[in-house]
């Protein structure tokens, strides 16, 4: 069959599909100028593509989702600071505080040891007052860690985002500016692209922020789908209601929060066990490609080394591994 009649990618399909990202690659056709790749929809295997390599470079079309179907989940530990110390909240309600550890430092390379690619921290005290107050801390782990650091709480501005940025934090995570001042989250994630990550932080569907004391009007999906094209990483998404709960993550919300937008998601709240974990991978196709893991980990009711194993490369469909018709 001729590759032109093959071709099924037009507009509106990629609009429903959300362009590529939810394909896996099963093999290519042709030669020279006519090569092409065979994508297989990854969550309705009977409908294919066939595009040619030319509109894969095209950037419009092209979504990096689908290429990370060959990547494992990436789990991502928390460390919450509060004054200093390892703490969760409940629901992120600052007078339900569980301490966890004085020694942040120490937890850091305990989950480096057992096989974290990446720490999540959140300045839980900049996040309320909008000033840093856990630096001396963050700027210790970072020295201590090999692994990726990225920090959330309290990044209210360009210069603090890209100071934190110099000090060696992989990523910054920008939340309540997401909503007061998103042009600035657009300007930094243009200049340091890759390092920029919105937290979209939502209660009954609506975008909390400033510690979540402060609820706004703005539907988080809304807010993901805005930043649609700004070069910004990814957003982590957290479902309050769920956050520090153990109750398992709400999947509806963030299936809805994949679809908005095609940045990748991390997401984040209510992870209890490995069940959960699992039951996130049916959201990969659709861009999650993180989870966030904070009291379950403290609880010992996830052990990170079981759960990188549990949601590495073998839990996922192999793409390479699917025939070609
Ligand atoms: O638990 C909380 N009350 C809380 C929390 N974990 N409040 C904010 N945060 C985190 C967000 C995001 O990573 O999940 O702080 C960051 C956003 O901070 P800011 O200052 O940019 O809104």
């Amino acid at each position: 069959m001729p590759i032109g009649t093959a071709w099924t990618a037009q507009p509106a399909v990629l609009a429903s599909s959300g362009g590529y990202r939810h394909f896996a690659l099963i093999g290519e056709r042709g030669r020279g100028r006519d090569r092409a790749v065979e994508l297989a929809a990854v969550l309705e295997r009977s409908f294919r593509l066939v595009v040619p390599l030319r509109s894969l470079r095209d950037r419009q079309l092209w979504q990096p989702g689908w290429q990370s179907l060959r990547r494992p989940m990436q789990i991502i530990p928390a460390i919450d600071l509060l004054d200093g110390q390892c703490v969760r909240l409940h629901q992120g309600d600052y007078d339900q505080v569980t301490h966890f550890s004085g020694d942040p430092v120490a937890q850091a390379l305990a989950w480096q040891r057992q096989g974290a690619e990446r720490l999540h921290l959140v300045d839980l005290d900049g996040a309320r007052s909008g000033e840093p107050v856990n630096d001396a801390v963050v700027r210790a782990i970072v020295a201590a860690l090999a692994i990726p650091v990225q920090l959330g709480g309290g990044v209210r501005s360009v210069e603090r985002a890209e100071a934190l940025l110099a000090i060696g934090l992989d990523r910054v995570i920008l939340g309540t500016v997401a909503i007061e001042q998103p042009a600035l989250v657009r300007d930094l994630a243009a200049r340091h692209p890759g390092r920029i990550v919105v937290g979209i932080d939502a209660r009954n569907g609506r975008v909390a922020t400033r510690g979540w004391l402060e609820e706004s009007d703005v539907e988080a999906e809304a807010l993901a789908a805005s930043f649609e094209g700004s070069g910004v990483a990814a957003l982590i998404t957290t479902d309050i209601a769920t956050d520090g709960t153990l109750a398992g993550p709400n999947l509806p919300f963030l299936r809805r929060m994949a679809q908005a937008s095609s940045i990748p998601v991390i997401a984040s709240g209510g992870i209890g066990d490995l069940t959960d974990l699992l039951s996130l991978l049916s959201l990969a196709p659709l861009g999650v490609e993180g989870v966030i893991v904070g009291r379950a980990l403290y609880d010992g009711r996830v052990d990170l080394a079981e759960a990188l194993q549990a949601i590495g490369p073998a839990r996922l469909q192999d793409p390479d591994s699917l025939p070609i018709a």
